[in-house]
């Protein structure tokens, strides 16, 4: 029996507003568990890592806000998503905001070979030398390929640029622009997502990426459209429908095989009667096999 390791990770350091620490409970508690278990995977939850608190912020830096906590928390969920890997579940991180995928890549991509697929309205490409928030959330896939200040903290991650594709990008800062440009990562817009239609960019990013061990699905819920899933701290318009995104996470799970998935930034506080929890639930569904028929 196919396996799930659920693994919380309820921070918001990496991000400005304030709630999306709670999405972990939200997501379980719009029936994460029992909907895949419904689906015939052996379920565990490993419960939340611990988060350190805010005092911790030290030295504090404008342009990498709590980045000390910020590598705590990711240094932990890399330990657990690469135990729960040698325990042969496959992991399910629950964010928090988006900086905790630096975790779950360099856990994942721990003496394997890995494709990363970045679902996503942002391209978390940004540096401190780039940034324009301060928000580490927004640097995550740079820290991952450690780029930037970065080469000195995880530029052993093991994932180079030709081994990531971002998915249905629609808010790019310049330094991001720049980034995918000097380093080759594959980008696919929401333009693209018109033009071609979401499983055949699926499809390609997918053989773009390879790995042979799996791939990595980074998922921000603000890759929908807003007005589906109202619940993030960085609504984008123009974002995906439901049924582009199911229909891109059937596709990753029938022509790919899932090795390890983050659903982040999950915001309660702005979301309306747990719908976007909800949604990440039924998209955690989708991309762990679950099928109509
Ligand atoms: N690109 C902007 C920044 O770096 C916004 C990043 C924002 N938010 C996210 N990431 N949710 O996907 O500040
Ligand atoms: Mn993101
Ligand atoms: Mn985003
Ligand atoms: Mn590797």
């Amino acid at each position: 029996m196919h396996s799930v390791r659920i693994v919380g990770a309820p921070t918001d350091y990496g991000a400005n507003r304030r709630g999306v620490n709670m999405g972990p409970a939200a997501i379980r508690y719009a029936d994460l568990a029992a909907t895949l278990a419904d689906l015939g995977l052996d379920v565990t939850d490993s419960g939340d890592r611990s988060v350190p608190r805010a005092w911790t912020d030290d030295p504090a830096r404008a342009d990498a806000k709590y980045l000390g906590a910020v590598e705590t928390v990711c240094t932990r969920l890399a330990d657990a998503v690469s135990e729960s890997l040698t325990a042969g579940q496959t992991p399910l991180v629950l964010g928090g905001d988006h900086s905790v995928a630096t975790g779950s890549v360099v856990g994942t991509a721990r003496d394997a070979d890995v494709g990363v697929l970045w679902f996503d309205a942002h391209g978390d490409l940004n540096t401190p030398a780039t940034t324009p928030s301060g928000n580490v959330h927004g640097m995550a896939l740079a820290a991952a390929l450690g780029l930037g200040e970065f080469e000195s903290t995880w530029a052993d991650a093991g994932i180079e640029p030709e081994n990531v594709a971002l998915v249905g990008v629609r808010d790019l800062d310049s330094g991001e622009r720049e980034a995918i440009r000097d380093h080759g990562v594959t980008t696919y817009s929401m333009h693209d997502i018109d033009r071609r239609g979401v499983t055949s960019v699926v499809d390609e990013a997918i053989e773009t990426v390879g790995g042979a061990d799996g791939v990595h699905v980074s998922f921000d819920l603000d890759w929908l459209d807003p007005s589906e899933a109202p619940g993030v701290g960085t609504p984008v318009r123009g974002g995906a429908t439901y049924r582009e995104a199911h229909a891109a996470l059937e596709r990753v799970a029938d022509a790919a095989t899932v090795r390890s998935l983050d659903l982040v930034e999950v915001n309660p506080i702005l979301d309306e009667r747990n719908r976007t929890a909800e949604m990440a639930v039924g998209l955690a569904a989708s991309a762990l096999g679950k099928r109509i028929l």
